[in-house]
């Protein structure tokens, strides 16, 4: 299977991560994104030029991250990082959207102060991403107790995109005031998973 990649997208991440701890890893062909149209995106494979998308054995394209790890997911017959309790997997897939719906504003910030010509950017949209960041780190500090502990496609997102928090925002330090996160990112971090796929600093 052919997985469109690039080292340091958190979305991809979180499939490299979910497959790392599902023992496929070896099954994944790396290819790099194609960034010569701008407006294609990265990825002219997919409709909406994003990266991560997955080429199965029989040429077909899914995306997007979570429908790959899933997918991954249903490979695998030693684990599963998807609940099969529906209010479990409700609770699990709750924190995933909270996980990747950060990283999605922090990649936006990021896009449009460093990406885009300059000028374009709205200071306005900016804070609006910054505050809906602020508050998704403030709700998994309070909610620590309900992912301590476990492994699965919530806290595989949540440490993703404390990775890209670092990769990117280091200077707004969101382990200040959070020493719950903090704890718990120190222990989750030092997964091999998460060793093998830390992004390089660029
Ligand atoms: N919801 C998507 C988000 C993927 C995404 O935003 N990927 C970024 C890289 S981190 C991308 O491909 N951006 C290129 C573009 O939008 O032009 C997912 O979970 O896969």
């Amino acid at each position: 299977m052919k997985l469109c990649h690039s080292p340091t997208s958190p979305f991809v991440r979180k499939v490299m991560v979910t497959a790392h701890e599902l023992g496929l890893v070896d099954r994944l062909d790396l290819v790099k994104p194609d960034i010569s149209d701008i407006f294609k995106g990265i990825n002219p494979e997919n409709p909406l030029g994003k990266i991560p998308s997955l080429q199965l054995e029989d040429g077909s394209l899914i995306f997007d991250s979570i429908v790959i790890c899933e997918y991954l997911d249903s490979l695998s017959d030693t684990a599963t990082l998807f609940p099969a309790d529906p209010l479990d997997r409700a609770r699990v897939m709750t924190l995933h959207a909270i996980a990747n719906g950060m990283t999605d504003a922090a990649y936006q910030r990021r896009m449009d102060s460093s990406a885009m010509p300059k000028g374009e950017g709205s200071p306005t949209w900016n804070a609006r991403l910054q505050v809906a960041m602020e508050r998704s780190l403030d709700e998994l500090e309070n909610k620590i107790d309900t992912f301590k502990g476990r492994l699965d496609i919530g806290t595989i997102a949540i440490g993703c995109a404390l990775g890209y928090h670092d990769l990117r925002f280091s200077a707004e330090n969101w382990r200040e005031g959070r020493p719950e996160l903090t704890a718990w990112y120190n222990e989750f971090s030092a997964r091999p998973s998460m060793q093998a796929t830390q992004p390089p600093a660029s």
